[in-house]
């Protein structure tokens, strides 16, 4: 896109949006501020690198066979690399104990340490990125279908060992790069069929995760954070760590909760959710997804929910406690696109967030008088943000919306071709 005329669109829009009391220019500085946690295994299909053909089980799944996933560490970071120089800002990476880098000498996942996540870390701190972490508690031959909850004490305890481990790698991850490290356990035990006992399982996950999160670890370099779901493939019935489940655990242990958003009924949203659960734990973590049917993990885009979260996010205004990942796996295209477009999308509800006439729409709000802040949510549909985002991605030297395709292929035909 023309560099002359997107500046001066940008200074005609920033006139608009000046009419209506609105500063443009903070609005963007306040967007690059914002950090958010790209996850690492959009970029091979959440493979890990532990087997050459590890099956993904737990019951999330991706679908399609896109050419040019990454094979290993080194292609997954040069992808990653690439992909955040078309994304505006500095980020943090998430990645998965199942990325861990083993130089030869391969341990189970209840004997990872630090030292496996070694390139991850150095890489992490040249860029200038800050990381969280998980535990990976699915394709794995000790995850039946049971894992945290199960009622083998030999699988619980392999589980529970692994979780032990996650946290201190999360931080020494946080150490490290001098920025807490969020460490998110999801599991996916549950039942495909009706249970005869929908109690024991969750007991035992409340004991088990209890022994987890024994170790008193300093909060400056890592938070424990909880994931709940409404169901799996293969265990449409009854999942143990359901929302209640975990948003009681959470506050009674006062551990971060993680909302994903794919993760409820098809019309419950997450961003009615944070406003009622902040007051009550010491963080967040979103995964912000785009569910589909049954699928909860396709890439996010710029919709009305994602527009909601963002504007939920601009009005709590509490960014040091609220930590923005995204969280979702499409490997039906190019994946280096898919992280782009989400994170992107996810910069643009926020930008999109800043710049709402919201002085006006409270000041009906608090008269009661509704048909005015309806209009103003109506007007902010229309103003010319599209300008704002571009200017941003110029100044960013990033591409706009319009250029991408292009850096995207040739990425595509010079990198990806040749796997
Ligand atoms: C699965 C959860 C979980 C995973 C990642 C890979 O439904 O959302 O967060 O997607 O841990
Ligand atoms: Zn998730």
């Amino acid at each position: 896109m023309n560099e002359k005329n997107i500046n001066s669109a940008y200074a005609l829009a920033c006139e608009r949006y000046n009419e209506l009391g609105i500063d443009a220019k903070a609005a963007i500085k306040k967007v690059l501020g914002i950090p958010i946690s790209m996850h690492c295994w959009q970029g091979d299909d959440v493979r890990g690198f532990e087997n050459a053909d590890g099956d993904l089980t737990g019951g999330i799944q991706t679908t399609g066979n896109f050419m040019g996933r990454a094979r290993n560490a080194d292609e997954l970071r040069g992808d990653i690399e690439f992909a955040l120089s078309m994304i505006p800002g500095r980020h943090r990476l998430n990645v998965h104990a199942c990325y861990a880098e083993f130089n030869g000498k391969k341990v189970d996942r209840d004997q990872l340490g630090p030292e496996h996540f070694k390139n991850w870390i150095d890489w992490a701190k040249d860029k200038g990125l800050g990381m969280d972490f998980n535990p990976t508690i699915f394709s794995h031959p000790m995850f039946t279908e049971f894992s945290l909850s199960s009622r083998n004490k030999k699988i619980r305890d392999f589980w529970i060992r692994h979780t032990q481990c996650t946290r201190r790698i999360a931080a020494a991850i946080g150490k490290a790069l001098g920025s807490p490290c969020v460490n998110n356990v999801w599991i996916p035990d549950g039942f495909k069929d009706i249970p005869a006992d929908r109690s024991t399982p969750r007991k035992i996950l409340s004991d088990a995760l209890d022994e987890c999160f024994a170790e008193k670890l300093n909060p400056k370099y890592m938070l424990d954070s909880v994931e709940s779901k409404l169901f799996g493939i293969g265990a449409e019935s009854y999942t143990v760590g359901s929302h209640e489940f975990y948003m009681g655990y959470a506050v009674k242990n006062q551990t971060l909760l993680t909302l994903d958003s794919g993760h409820y009924h098809p019309t419950e949203v997450i961003s009615d959710k944070l406003s009622a659960v902040l007051p009550f734990v010491p963080g967040i973590l979103l995964h912000v997804s785009r569910g589909v049917r049954w699928d909860s993990d396709h890439v996010v885009i710029v919709n009305d929910e994602l527009i909601a979260i963002a504007q939920e996010l601009v009005r709590l205004n509490e960014f040091k406690r609220i930590h923005i990942g995204l969280d979702y796996f499409d490997a039906s295209i190019n994946r280096i696109a898919a992280w782009t477009i989400g994170m992107r999308a996810m910069q643009k509800a926020l930008l999109q967030a800043f710049l709402e006439p919201r002085k006006q729409m409270l000041d009906a709000e608090k008269k009661g008088d509704y048909a005015p802040r309806m209009i103003w949510g109506e007007a902010a549909k229309t103003l010319p943000f599209g300008a704002i985002w571009d200017k941003l991605c110029l100044d960013n030297d990033c591409p706009t919306d319009t250029d991408l395709l292009c850096d995207v292929k040739k990425y595509e035909n010079n990198v990806l071709a040749k796997r």
